[in-house]
């Protein structure tokens, strides 16, 4: 039997918070947990859900309103027994809005809690498209299909004015809503005008979007488009399909992951001294820096776990991984890729030197498999061998943080009483800021140092 309820305002933490838009309408039908108002108090905007499915029989509020909890937003003809989040109370004389109607409403009708907006809540991450940030293997190129990236979680001050609802709409619509022009208060865009925008697109034959590239929902200035011929002689390169697979992850990552980079100088001197022994007493066998800076990442990995992790795809928990395996950056004349060493931790200098010269082999020689280029927990980029003195490499997501290792140069130490020659490593520790802070970078870089600096406490 069809009975006509109240919809009330749930305990918002404010009072006199004002009605910023009205979603439905007398007649409507709606769902339950369909929005039914916008709310925007000074921190943020939250829209509050029908406790019930039901036809709108009249709304109590209009955009301007001024509600407290309790306050009447409609009334709704239900079909007889509704599940009401206890929310439903029967027809019956509630306060006006403004008139903080929280005694109004008896405890047992409180409405569900309103959806806020999701603006001022942190960035939820995409989930792993490609395993290997930088590079995919071959056959591993199609990425999941992942939920839309809302510009304005990106790029807080650069969003448009505009409710959940209405970004949703113009998303809905293909509408890039930074091209909308907002009637509302202080320029806030409404429903209707993104439905003004799309009529006006399709009267004048463009498409809602034109003029601006949709990169994942992030919507991006279009790429300017110049005729370089016009300007002297040119040459047109393909690029190569690791470069292709790459650029794309390299993009999401860089896009997606708010990285800071942490340098660090690590004294490798004894080191050094120890690696060339290695390398003397084991003449078949290259012993690169890197089977040491490995070992060193491991040992910190394993003193700071927080590193060995990876953010789920709800971006709500951290995966600890209790493995260390260790994906090497290798330059190929295609590009670049990112093979990885499993289990470290278990693996001696001369057996890391042998797992590294295969997979860099493998890697030019464009043989490595799928599975040698996933579960990787942690990166590290070596541009030793070449030259520099810092860089930031851009985390391999699903991974936190990536190691970029420069080239080492022997220079002037104060050791209390003198300048003394030592042979200095330049590291680069770039990550994921979502999910470490500064002070634990520090901690985790200075760690790192501290054991290339003590071969001792390295080998143990
Ligand atoms: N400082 C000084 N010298 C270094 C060094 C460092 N940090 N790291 C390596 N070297 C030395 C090596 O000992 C080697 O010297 P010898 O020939 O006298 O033995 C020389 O530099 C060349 O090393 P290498 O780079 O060929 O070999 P590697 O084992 O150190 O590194 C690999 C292997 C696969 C990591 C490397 O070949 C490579 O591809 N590096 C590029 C990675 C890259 O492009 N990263 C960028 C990612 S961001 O775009």
């Amino acid at each position: 039997m069809a009975d006509l309820k109240e919809a009330r305002v749930p305990d918002i933490g404010h009072d006199g918070v004002p009605v910023i838009e009205v979603l439905v309408k007398a007649g409507d039908k709606v769902e339950k947990d369909q929005s039914l108002v916008t709310l925007e108090s000074d921190k943020a905007t939250m829209e509050v859900p029908a406790p019930f499915a039901g036809t709108i029989k009249e709304m109590k509020l209009k955009v301007g309103d001024e509600v407290s909890e309790g306050a009447v937003i409609a009334l709704i003809e239900t079909d007889g027994d509704v599940e009401a989040d206890g929310a439903a109370v029967s027809a019956s004389p509630s306060p006006a809005p403004g008139e903080g109607g929280g005694e109004g409403a008896p405890e047992a009708a409180k409405p569900p809690a309103p959806a806020p907006a999701p603006a001022p809540a942190a960035p939820k991450p995409a989930p792993a498209a490609v395993q290997g940030a930088h590079n995919a293997p071959e056959g591993d190129v199609s990425p999941q299909a992942r939920p839309p990236m809302d510009a304005s979680i990106v790029m807080p001050g650069d969003a448009p004015y505009a409710s959940p609802a209405v970004r949703a709409f113009a998303r809905e619509l293909g509408v890039d809503i930074r091209q909308v022009k907002g009637s509302g208060r202080g320029g806030r865009i409404q429903r209707d005008d993104v439905s003004d925008y799309v009529k006006h697109a399709l009267a004048s034959g463009a498409r809602p979007a034109a003029g601006a590239a949709s990169v994942g929902g992030l919507s991006l200035l279009p790429w300017p488009k110049v005729d370089f011929a016009k300007f002297g002689e040119i040459e047109e390169k393909p690029l190569t399909r690791i470069q292709k697979i790459s650029g794309a992850n390299l993009a999401r990552n860089w896009a997606m992951i708010p990285h800071v980079t942490q340098h660090e100088d690590a004294d490798i001197t004894e080191m050094e001294a120890f690696r060339k022994q290695l390398g003397a007493e084991n003449k078949d066998l290259k012993i690169s820096p890197l089977v040491f800076q490995i070992k060193a990442v491991v040992a910190a990995l394993k003193q700071f776990p927080q590193f060995n992790a990876s953010l789920d795809e709800s971006g709500e928990k951290l995966i600890l991984k209790k493995y260390f395996h260790i994906g090497i950056a290798v330059d190929t004349p295609d590009g670049l890729v990112v093979p990885v060493i499993r289990d470290c931790d278990k693996k001696g200098l001369l057996d890391l030197a042998r797992d590294l010269a295969e997979i860099s082999k493998k890697a030019r020689e464009k043989k490595l498999g799928p599975a040698e280029m996933s579960g990787g927990c942690f990166s590290i980029s070596s541009l030793g061998g070449i030259g520099g003195t810092y860089f930031t490499p851009i985390v391999n997501a699903p991974e936190v943080a990536i190691l970029g290792v420069s080239k080492s140069v022997t220079k002037p130490v104060w050791n209390g009483k003198e300048f003394v020659p030592r042979l200095i490593l330049p590291l680069s520790l770039s990550y994921d800021h979502r999910v470490i802070d500064g002070a634990l970078a520090a901690r985790f870089a200075s760690f790192l140092a501290g054991q290339l600096g003590d071969i001792r406490r390295l080998l143990l």
